[in-house]
């Protein structure tokens, strides 16, 4: 039997946010969320790194609507492997309001891919994060892109900008469109018009497939909460200089976190310091999400 104890010093997501004073959009979409379990219904991967808090579809509806969303996508996690079970329970029972990013393995087959996206997965998740999984071979991966580039599926890559510079031509490599998580994890404490930051705005400049997660405030800043401000300038310039291929997300329910847990609504409220006018906030939150996850 898995042992489905959590993980010691994770904390579990905030059980009562504030109510944003910002209003986004109609039809706003979460564009990078989770659900965890529950873990009695749909068991952790063996081979997990971590042990979350169950957080389940009709939690995440719930803040859905506190937040004034309408869309989620929902991120598979690595606690959850390649078992994309959570995630197409929650995807059926969206009403078409969620659609996902899967996690698969190489012989994956065109039917089980098939089922997938009939749920509702429009890309996968390669993940490069070393606490989070086992460094994957790149040959699976091309593989698997060249699987999923026939559904035209996008693939989501999740890495630490300290190994931006090792894998850029793997990524670039990529034959779909490609969506960064997080900005790539900046270190915030540098500028964002410095020579580290610049390498990964290269990395979108040059490439019109790519586009970006503008994501993380509570993973990434020192400044911390309610106002992140030393995310801020970060996300925002890359919204200013890429307001067509970005997108935003609360990453609840927040994953690994352990020094303070996010109140969602501030992150919400932080929006219109990245986004600021209402024709970027329609594009981040709107346009964007609903071409990349609802137009195929
Ligand atoms: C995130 C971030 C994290 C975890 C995962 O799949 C995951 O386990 O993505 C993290 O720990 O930084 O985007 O949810």
């Amino acid at each position: 039997m898995p042992n489905f104890e959590k993980t010691p010093g994770w904390l579990d997501w905030h059980p009562s946010p504030t109510k944003p004073r910002f209003v986004p959009p109609k039809g706003a979409v979460d564009a990078h969320c989770h659900v965890f379990g529950p873990g009695d219904q749909f068991p952790f991967a063996p081979e997990r790194k971590y042990t979350p808090c169950d957080a389940s579809k009709d939690q995440l509806w719930g803040l859905r609507d506190h937040l004034g969303f309408s869309r989620n996508v929902i991120v598979q996690a690595t606690c959850h492997g390649a078992n994309n079970t959570a995630l197409v329970d929650a995807l059926n029972a969206s009403a078409g309001r969620a659609r996902g990013v899967a996690t698969v393995k190489a012989d994956v087959s065109d039917d089980a891919l098939q089922a997938l996206h009939d749920a509702g997965v429009r890309g996968v998740r390669f993940n490069f994060v070393k606490r989070l999984v086992d460094t994957p071979p790149k040959e699976p991966l091309l593989k698997i892109a060249e699987k999923i580039k026939k559904l035209g599926w996008h693939i989501v890559i999740y890495f630490e900008a300290d190994d931006l510079a090792e894998y850029y031509d793997f990524f670039t490599s990529l034959p779909t469109d490609v969506v960064v998580d997080h900005m790539g994890r900046p270190d915030v404490t540098k500028s964002p018009a410095g020579p580290e930051f610049a390498q990964f705005l290269k990395l979108l400049r040059e490439n019109e497939n790519f586009w970006c997660k503008v994501t993380c405030p509570e993973r990434l800043s020192n400044a911390g909460p309610p106002t992140y401000d030393d995310f801020v300038p970060f996300a925002k310039a890359v919204v200013d200089a890429f307001p067509d291929r970005v997108l935003w997300g609360t990453d609840w329910p927040h994953p690994n976190l352990k020094t303070h847990m996010v109140d969602d609504g501030h992150l919400v409220d932080i929006i219109p310091r990245i986004a600021t006018t209402a024709d970027l906030q329609q594009k981040l939150l709107v346009d964007n999400p609903m071409r990349l996850y609802w137009s195929n």
